[in-house]
């Protein structure tokens, strides 16, 4: 283990490997199926794991990051909040000598040998999967169909890049035309918050765009309220695929989700022990995933797992 001692390689008595995780937060489904993933995958492979929750906080991580490398833990994996400005801390953890894997979300480092791997999905195709959803829609209609787009937290990877690639596929018609967008920090109570502004200012919203399903769950909140019918009156898109954003899309209060899986666990372990035995691994790894229509919900939702 990584706890100082003198066996050689990542310190301690015994083999057992150590890992510092630094977890974004608890914000949404998603991050609560990820932790579990994490954990149990931990457990599984025999893996000591420190477990921190940064609660959304880039500072918070910062902290984390630096307190593992005191702790000369084996390796450190984390899930960036935001993409820029971890080149110091990363820097720390390399001139430690402990191996960094990044998981879920990823940094904007030009120096791509401050970490060994980044293992996630790709938030571009994701993004993209949505808008070509929207344009397959509204093929045989020429008018303009109204967006207001709920983004994820500001700087991260899966906001930055979901917008982007929805972006470009919509372009390509000049009917979409997205006229609000801001961030609900991928959160329930925010998406709320914030459709409910989006809807008191603009009273023809044809369709919604929630960078994750947390945040459509909490619009659809303030939808109802607001007296229009989710599904019919604003047609929804998401992106995640966990249990509660599957049940409104087989509800029909949502129209698509396309699948990010949080289920990374089992993929960063094997990473991890391969890393610490000084193993070549790829440099990115990506997430297989899928997308989902209300019909596809309904048959998917009994085996769902998170
Ligand atoms: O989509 C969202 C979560 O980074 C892919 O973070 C993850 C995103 C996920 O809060 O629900």
């Amino acid at each position: 283990g990584g706890t100082g001692g003198d066996a050689g390689a990542g310190g301690g008595t015994d083999d057992t490997i150590v890992m510092g995780f630094s977890q974004v937060g608890a914000e949404s489904g998603w991050r609560t199926a990820n932790t579990k993933s994490v954990q149990e995958s931990a457990k599984a492979a025999g893996i000591e794991l420190k477990f921190s929750d940064a609660q959304q906080r880039q500072e918070n991580q910062i902290k984390a990051i630096r307190s593992f490398i005191q702790q000369r833990v084996d390796v450190i994996a984390f899930s960036p909040v935001v993409e820029s400005g971890w080149d110091p801390v990363l820097n720390e953890a390399k001139n430690a000598k402990i191996p960094v894997i990044l998981t879920d979300r990823a940094v904007d480092s030009q120096d791509t040998s401050l970490y060994k791997s980044f293992l996630g999905s790709d938030f571009i195709e994701e993004g993209k999967k949505a808008g070509q959803w929207l344009v397959e829609e509204y093929k045989d209609s020429s008018d303009t169909v109204n967006i207001v787009e709920l983004q994820g937290t500001t700087g991260s990877a899966p906001a930055n890049d979901r917008k982007a690639g929805f972006a470009e596929v919509i372009q390509a018609d000049a009917k979409f035309k997205i006229i609000a967008s801001q961030t609900g920090d991928f959160t329930r109570a925010k998406g709320k918050e914030v459709m409910e502004a989006f809807l008191k200012s603009n009273p023809d919203i044809d369709v919604l765009y929630a960078h994750n399903d947390d945040m459509g769950l909490g619009a659809i909140e303030a939808i109802e309220g607001a007296g229009k019918v989710p599904g019919k009156d604003i047609k929804i898109i998401t992106v995640d695929a966990v249990k509660d954003g599957m049940q409104a899309l087989a509800d029909g209060k949502i129209n698509y989700i396309v699948e990010c899986s949080p289920l990374l666990g089992p993929q960063l372990m094997d990473l991890a022990k391969k890393v610490v035995a000084g193993e070549e691994v790829p440099t990115r790894v990506v997430t297989e995933e899928t997308t989902f229509t209300q019909e596809q919900a309904k048959e998917a939702l009994p085996s769902r797992q998170y």
